[in-house]
């Protein structure tokens, strides 16, 4: 079926097959240009009005921009042409014709709004830019994987119909299964755990998580992409040192692979995060946004950051950073408190000079203080008997966390829109495509 094959070590003489999209035409009168676009790059079709078959030259000028077209041909050296050579027809096949009037222009020469490119998806997933963005998601996707392993960590998948919720009940989304009220999960928190405690040991996930959430920010989708790690026996402070691993494995892995991307985008200051992240306990965050002034009333102890907090702090810090050590009263049940202070948390966000990337830290394991914990926070502890029956079958000290996976590449690539680094991005507004 692929019959293509043209690369860019075919050398001037061979007989190639080039299939793609028309990205241009380019008619200087006597000769004119295809420009064929296809995944590797683009290649010249020359098309000589008066030297060859007229038919030809006519399926070629005639055909619209974005159609799909397969070209038989020679290679010819040619130094006036981008790669430096290109192709002189034998044949001409339009496989897909494209309509002449398109929503928006893969070329980019003109701009479209971010909803057209949304609604439009595999036009704009055509320009350079967008792909760009999407290949870079894959290498960032492959490069976790790969730390993850490197630590010893098995990939899981868990459910995302549950009977229950765990981050907070106002963002769940509910779906009826069967009759009964389920919801789509908001995190796969409690599952990693269960496994901790199975012969598994240290587990990720790389998975979407669904919420509800009340704000359509920049910085919010409605369905995420949540990068899961869950380790037996570690505390927050080793949890901590896989979460800096795992994020600098993406960005070294991005510096490397990924020049020509980092080039289309126009990013030519991308920088590794080589130095270890400061690791700031929460009064210290709470002081140093209280001494940047940019607030009007100044956070006392038991506040969440605002946004407005975590943005002063992000431009202070200047680069990754922790806040760990939080107030125990906001942070979930799952999370431990410091065994000689309980009104001080283990929990830990990590976060970007932009926003918050990663929460986690060591968990809860003693049954009893886990039920505790979910009354406390007015959830029915029997509602998650599934879970906390497994703390009384043996369940080891454990720490974990949760990257969103679009704020890592947003961070990363310095996007405005979380949008930008989903396909098909879910928001208040968006149910299609
Ligand atoms: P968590 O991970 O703790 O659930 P988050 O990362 O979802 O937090 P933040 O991004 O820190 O939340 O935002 C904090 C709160 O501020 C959220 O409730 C969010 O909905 C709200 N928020 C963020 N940006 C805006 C905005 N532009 N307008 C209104 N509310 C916003
Ligand atoms: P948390 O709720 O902080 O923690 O989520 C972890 C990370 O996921 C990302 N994230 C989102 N990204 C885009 N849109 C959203 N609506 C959204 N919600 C969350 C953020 C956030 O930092 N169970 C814990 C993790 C743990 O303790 O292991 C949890 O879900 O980057």
């Amino acid at each position: 079926m692929d019959e293509r094959t043209y690369t860019a070590d075919a050398a001037p003489g061979d007989t190639v097959t080039v299939a793609g999209w028309v990205h241009e035409l380019r008619d200087l009168g006597g000769i004119a240009f295809l420009i064929v676009r296809d995944t590797s790059g683009k290649i010249q079709v020359k098309l000589e009005k008066d030297e060859m078959d007229d038919e030809l030259v006519e399926t070629g000028l005639d055909v619209a921009r974005e159609s799909v077209v397969k070209i038989v041909g020679d290679v010819k050296e040619e130094p006036r042409a981008p790669t430096g050579v290109e192709i002189v027809p034998t044949d001409i096949e339009v496989i897909a014709e494209a309509e002449t009037q398109l929503p928006l222009d893969p070329s980019g020469k003109v701009d479209a709004e971010l909803p057209t490119r949304l609604d439009n998806r595999t036009l704009d997933v055509r320009r350079d830019e967008s792909k760009a963005i999407f290949e870079i998601r894959s290498e960032v996707l492959r490069a976790v994987r790969e730390e993850f392993r490197s630590f010893g960590s098995t990939e899981i998948t868990t459910p995302k119909i549950v009977a229950t919720g765990t981050e907070g009940g106002t963002e769940l989304f509910p779906i009826t299964y069967f009759g009964e009220e389920a919801f789509m999960n908001q995190s796969p928190q409690l599952f990693k755990q269960l496994m901790v405690g199975s012969g598994l040991e240290r587990v990720f996930e790389i998975g979407p998580i669904f919420r509800a959430e009340e704000h359509n920010t920049p910085r919010h989708l409605n369905e995420a992409t949540s990068i899961d790690f869950e380790s037996a026996f570690f505390d927050h402070t080793e949890a901590m040192d896989v979460c800096e691993a795992v994020t600098k494995a993406a960005y070294e892995a991005v510096a490397e692979n990924c020049t020509d991307e980092l080039e289309t985008l126009g990013i030519d200051d991308f920088e590794v995060p080589e130095e270890a992240f400061p690791r700031l306990t929460y009064e210290e965050a709470i002081e140093r946004i209280n001494a940047t002034g940019e607030l009007d009333e100044q956070l006392v102890w038991g506040d969440d950051l605002p946004t407005e907090g975590e943005h002063a702090l992000g431009q202070d810090v200047g680069e990754h950073y922790f806040i760990t050590d939080w107030p125990s009263e906001i942070k979930p049940f799952y999370i431990k408190d410091h065994d000689d202070d309980e009104t001080l948390s283990t929990g830990f966000d990590m976060m970007h000079p932009r926003m918050e990337l990663v929460s986690g830290g060591q968990r809860e394991h003693r049954f009893d203080r886990l039920v505790e914990g979910f009354r406390k926070q007015g959830l029915n502890p029997d509602e998650f008997e599934y879970y906390t029956k497994m703390f009384k079958y043996g369940m080891p000290p454990h720490a974990g966390w949760a990257i969103g996976g679009e704020r890592l590449i947003m961070t990363m690539l310095g996007l405005d829109n979380i949008r930008e680094a989903v396909l098909f991005p879910r928001d208040r507004q968006r149910l299609s495509p």
